[in-house]
């Protein structure tokens, strides 16, 4: 690691795969603020699960950093209910995109994880050396086995050909940009959304899925955005870094909180018909924290902003 870091970011040609997910969109606002030159492709220019189409367009484009956010993403109920989505599109959009960074010479590259790849039963808070130890989490291990190829794809080019390709693991993440669908959305959008609509319609009651007790830490997506531009130019080594933010919250409390946020004054009605998921999922971020970063936005004032992004993103789109 000692003569790859720091890695100078400046001038560089970065491609953000996913722009148009909460979390690539997150990466192109924080990038903005470097001395960078974002490169970007819609679905449209360049479909990740096509591999000819990739490695075109990588001959094309020829960028000299890649930051992985595309993936099939959902929350519980997508991820429980649409398994061979989440396993094969991710498998294609990775091994298509990681494959292609190395044959057109990316000097680095940045893959992203999920909490969710760690075992169901993992010691909390979870350190980077739970990964394989135990049996995953079955609402979403289609989605978790795929991503655990990814990053150990990233971690084979670089034992086999010293690639400086390198794995970020975030816990939840919500915020600005965030998927408002509530049959594939994750928790806190979902809650955002279902308690704003509530509060338009002069309902008192705010339905939460499963028993409330799951705990989830929550990270703001701009503050992972920083962690990642951080680990672009501090980190090189093949462990999947863990990015958390040490906020664990109950789902019920969770659902007090966004309430508060958006002024919903009625009461929780829980549905234990909806799965929980697995109880507890809090990431142990000292590896991160000892190298110099973590993550700033407080639980409270990320759902705060969360929320406003809600009201303009949907303003003109109510169906989204
Ligand atoms: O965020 P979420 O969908 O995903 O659900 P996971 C978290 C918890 O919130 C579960 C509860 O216990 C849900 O039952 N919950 C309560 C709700 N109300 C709602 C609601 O209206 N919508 C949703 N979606 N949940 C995902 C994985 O797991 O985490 C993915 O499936 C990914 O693969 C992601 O790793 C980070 O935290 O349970």
């Amino acid at each position: 690691m000692v003569d790859r870091v720091p890695f100078p970011l400046e001038g560089k040609r970065v491609f953000v795969a996913g722009h148009r997910g909460m979390v690539g969109k997150a990466l192109v606002r924080r990038l903005a603020r470097e001395p960078v030159e974002i490169v970007t492709a819609g679905r449209e220019e360049l479909d990740l699960t096509r591999q000819a189409e990739v490695e075109a367009w990588f001959e094309r484009n020829r960028p000299q950093v890649v930051i992985l956010a595309a993936a099939k993403v959902g929350g519980i109920l997508a991820n429980a209910s649409y398994p061979v989505h989440f396993l094969e599109q991710n498998l294609l959009i990775e091994v298509n995109t990681i494959r292609a960074a190395f044959h057109f010479g990316v000097e680095k590259l940045l893959f992203l994880g999920s909490s969710c790849i760690y075992p169901k039963h993992a010691p909390q808070p979870i350190p980077e050396e739970a990964l394989l130890t135990g049996p995953l989490e079955p609402t979403n291990q289609w989605y978790a086995i795929a991503k655990i190829a990814g990053l150990e794809l990233c971690r084979a080019y670089r034992r086999q050909h010293g690639a400086d390709f390198v794995a970020a693991m975030p816990t939840n993440l919500y915020g600005p940009g965030d998927n408002w669908d509530l049959a594939s959305s994750h928790v806190a959008a979902a809650l955002i959304r279902k308690a704003h609509e509530a509060k338009e319609r002069g309902e008192r009651v705010l339905e939460v899925w499963g028993t409330g007790t799951p705990l989830r830490e929550f990270l703001f997506v701009d503050d992972l955005a920083d962690a990642c531009v951080f680990l672009l130019r501090r980190y090189s080594d093949d462990i999947a870094l863990n990015v958390g933010s040490g906020q664990e919250v109950a789902i019920a409390e969770l659902a007090r909180l966004v309430c508060g946020v958006v002024g919903f004054e009625g009461e929780l009605r829980f549905d234990p018909t909806k799965p929980d998921g697995t109880p507890r999922k809090r990431l142990d971020t000292r590896r991160l924290e000892a190298l110099g970063w973590r993550a700033s936005t407080p639980l409270r004032e990320g759902l705060a902003r969360a929320y406003a992004a809600f009201l303009a993103e949907t303003r003109d789109r109510p169906s989204l």
